[in-house]
């Protein structure tokens, strides 16, 4: 039994003074370089994760999902686009000491960390599988977007799905709310 943290989309425009910007985003960004630092120092509060993985929203022409009129939520401003600055981690997640970081949505939208890809093209549940991983806890943002995507797509993925919602920031109060109602159906525990 192996444990991974997953950090989704903790990037310069989702934090404040980015595109899209999500409310409390820099702050989240803060607390997970906080437990990213315990962890890394081998820290014994650091909770005790085999493995900790990034997702990135990594847009070059997503097609609908960028809008000049975005309604956000199925359509938004320009963000996270490759080579820029918005795409970027936010300096306060710091340290980055990430296994893997798994980049997404090139050309269509993608919300799920679990259709991103590492490096050398492999798959996030690839990856967790080829390392023995079974338990995964989320974290970032958003949590009524990127994260509830991927937690639930952890729990499909036979993955024993954590969230962790104070190291989460979601776009808006109703919607985050009934996201984590619907992972909690799903199977997902929310600490
Ligand atoms: C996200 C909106 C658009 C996210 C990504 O990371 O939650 N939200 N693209
Ligand atoms: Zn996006």
């Amino acid at each position: 039994m192996k444990r991974a943290l997953i950090v989704v989309d903790v990037q310069n425009d989702f934090c404040e003074g980015g595109s899209l910007a999500v409310h409390g985003g820099a702050e989240v960004a803060f607390r997970i370089g906080q437990l990213l630092h315990h962890w890394s120092n081998q820290d014994p509060k650091a909770p005790d994760y085999d493995l900790a993985v990034a997702t990135r929203d990594h847009h070059v022409d997503p097609g609908d999902h960028f809008s000049d009129r975005p309604d956000f939520d199925t359509s938004w401003p320009v963000h996270c686009v490759v080579g820029t600055d918005g795409e970027a981690f936010h300096p306060n997640l710091d340290p980055q000491p990430f296994d893997a970081v798994f980049l997404k949505g090139e050309n269509a939208a993608a919300y799920s960390g679990f259709e991103g890809r590492s490096g050398d093209g492999t798959t996030l549940a690839d990856w967790l599988r080829e390392h023995d991983v079974t338990d995964v806890d989320v974290c970032g943002i958003a949590t009524d977007y990127c994260v509830r995507a991927t937690a639930l797509d952890a729990v499909r993925n036979g993955f024993d799905t954590r969230l962790l919602p104070s190291l989460c920031a979601g776009v808006a109060p109703a919607s985050t709310y009934s996201a984590i109602q619907e992972m909690e159906r799903a199977g997902v525990r929310v600490t």
